[in-house]
């Protein structure tokens, strides 16, 4: 077609085209560009409507309505203070004193991040959020913080969404630019699930600070604190915020806990604000915190530290609007909360219940409820898309209490359990998750140490392996490789050592660590990775693609792969993009202003011998035939 063109345009058909013709007609790549951005989109379309979205399989695509937009919002005064502009003129500690002059409890939105992460399995379309960004803004100005990156954002929507994390950030800071964006950390680890060199760390830190991350949560899977210094240091450096947190874990009213006790957390809150933390968070990443536990936690860290205090808590068990209540009464500075529509069960208490609970009472959060109700009905619409991938608990369910498995984990080890055909085992995954907690010595368990228990519980079952089995017949068991990383001391250590028989057995006579991690490994040299990439991608890649790379280097690569085969994915309506189209519909995506694909499907043929069915489509008009392999 490229070709075709030339030979049709005027001054090459008129004999004064020059060999710098086509340098000086950059129309003709224009229009092959574009034609070749829409024959991507087809085979795009053409192979989901035939083949179905990875997860889902084939599914009709149903008739959605539009998602419900906000109509009538009040919006912010002129006097407003945003905590973003005293970061960016004040720094940070400007915005935590400023956290502890407020009476109204502030509140951190978690809609674009931990609330489909732990409901949606972290499925969540940047086109989705990015279409309500502005007016979230305008309706809930009073927000401490969105959170909306890192945790499992970063590598889900390269694997599964062929999105670019780092566009996601660029694009809904131009359109959130007054409020502090929020980021989840998983110290050494990253946005990853294993120890990095402290250079990559430094790197992430400092590329996350310049695309737009305000405040950095930063937290260890196993409450270590070497593990989180260095992350802290970095954070400072750029002058961005050092939220620290302390996972929480267990009960601390339970007369017989002896390891996380009031005292641990109080030692560890210290060491944190020793540290260099501007925050204190607590991560109750399964939601174990109950109310009068959380009243004489907050109460006497705030005896304890000097800082701010946030506290961030999962639904699950249905107790978190009376925690939060016991939080605030204690004198709580933040509470993480979502749109209604994404909270409760694994995800957050809801922004709107929590407002109506504490109504009149000298903490009430300070918002438009009317403005939030608004937004609310959009993510009720939207959350319509993902339902496919609801795999969570049908309601609040109590037996966290007991299993201890943090919110964003419940799906997705459901989902690895379906993986290996152990989906009706679920009860029993549940309860071997618990006797593994044990075992490993009551660890904390969140991303990646709560992948490790799950490992194992997973692997305990799909084996028929009893506890007592592990310890009579471990020297002949092959056990995950997450397992022995663990008990080699790749992830740290965890409060109170390795149990010693069990780590012995694992280990099968090697050592584990003795130091930190990230001391035995070598600062990574960027430039030769650039080269390796650069080698890949046939271009010379931004130090964003090269810090992706190095984490996630596969999936990286597979992601460039998939986008230079289909193109701007990103583009599609989330319908399209899990369902595809159906027969005689008729669809629009806008490339860029002033390029719009007008895609309609007429026809879906037969397969041929080969399983090869033919997609008759009509693009801006003009009649396109794709074929497509049947794969069902
Ligand atoms: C993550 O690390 O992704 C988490 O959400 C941990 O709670
Ligand atoms: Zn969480």
């Amino acid at each position: 077609p490229f070709l075709i063109n030339v030979l049709k345009h005027p001054e090459f058909s008129s004999g004064k085209a020059t060999t710098r013709f086509i340098d000086e007609t950059p129309e003709l790549f224009e229009y092959s560009k574009l034609r070749d951005r829409g024959n991507k989109s087809l085979q795009y379309i053409g192979n989901v409507t035939v083949n179905g979205f990875p997860g889902i399989g084939k599914v009709e695509k149903k008739a959605y309505k539009k998602p419900r937009m906000p109509e009538k919002l009040i919006l912010p005064s002129e006097d407003i203070v945003y905590p973003k502009h005293i970061l960016d003129s004040d720094g940070p500690e400007a915005v935590a004193q400023w956290l502890k002059e407020q009476n109204s409890v502030l509140m951190t939105d978690t809609t674009f991040r931990d609330a489909h992460q732990s409901l949606l399995a972290t499925r969540m379309r940047s086109k989705d959020m990015l279409a309500i960004a502005e007016q979230t803004e305008q309706a809930i100005p009073e927000l401490f913080s969105l959170e909306m990156w890192g945790g499992a954002t970063f590598d889900v929507s390269y694997r599964f969404l062929t999105e670019d994390p780092w566009e996601r950030l660029r694009k809904l800071r131009q359109k959130m630019p007054n409020t502090l964006f929020q980021m989840l950390f998983r110290g050494s680890n990253g946005v990853g699930y294993e120890n990095l060199p402290d250079n990559v760390l430094q790197e992430f830190i400092r590329l996350a600070a310049a695309n737009g991350i305000d405040v950095f949560r930063i937290f260890d899977s196993l409450n270590w604190l070497p593990q989180m210094e260095k992350s802290i240091q970095y954070v400072r450096d750029e002058n961005k915020i050092a939220e620290t947190a302390i996972c929480y874990t267990g009960d601390l009213n339970d007369p017989s806990q002896t390891k996380y006790t009031m005292d641990y957390y109080k030692r560890m809150a210290k060491e944190l604000e020793a540290m260099g933390a501007h925050i204190l968070a607590i991560k109750d990443m399964a939601g174990l915190l109950k109310p009068h536990a959380a009243y004489r936690l907050i109460g006497e860290l705030k005896n304890t530290v000097k800082i701010p205090i946030h506290l961030h808590m999962h639904d699950t068990s249905g107790n978190g609007v009376y925690t939060y209540g016991a939080a605030i009464r204690a004198g709580v500075d933040v509470v993480d909360v979502a749109q209604s529509a994404l909270s409760g069960k694994t995800s957050q208490p809801s922004m709107s219940s929590l407002y109506y609970a504490l109504e009149g009472t000298f903490h009430a959060p300070n918002f438009n409820i009317q403005n939030v109700e608004q937004l609310n009905r959009y993510w009720e619409d939207t959350r319509k898309y993902y339902a496919d991938f609801e795999e969570g608990m049908p309601a609040a369910s109590t037996e966290v209490y007991t299993h201890q498995m943090p919110g964003g984990q419940y799906t997705n080890l459901k989902q690895q359990a379906k993986g290996v055909g152990l989906e009706d085992r679920w009860d029993d995954i549940k309860a071997a998750y618990t006797v593994v907690n044990h075992m490993f010595g009551d660890i904390v368990k969140v991303t990646p140490s709560s992948k490790v228990v799950g490992d194992m519980a997973l692997f305990m079952i799909q084996n028929d392996l009893t506890e007592q089995d592990i310890y009579d017949k471990g020297e002949d068991i092959d056990f995950p490789k997450s397992v022995v990383s663990f008990f080699k001391g790749e992830l740290g250590r965890p409060e109170g050592g390795f149990p010693k028989r069990l780590q012995e057995i694992v280990l099968k006579g090697d050592k584990p660590l003795e130091k930190r991690p990230g001391e035995y490994k070598q600062p990574l040299d960027f430039e030769k990775v650039k080269a390796e990439l650069a080698e890949h991608l046939d271009r010379e890649p931004s130090m964003e693609e090269v810090i992706s790379y190095i984490m996630y280097p596969q999936v990286f690569l597979d992601y460039t792969f998939f986008y230079n085969m289909y193109g701007e994915v990103n583009k599609f309506d989330t319908p399209t993009f899990f369902y595809g189209m159906r027969m005689g519909e008729q669809i629009e995506v806008t490339l860029e202003k002033g390029k719009t694909l007008i895609i309609k499907l007429n026809q879906i043929g037969d397969p041929d011998l080969e399983g090869n069915r033919t997609l008759y489509f009509e693009l801006n008009g003009q009649g396109r035939q794709i074929e497509i392999q049947d794969k069902s």
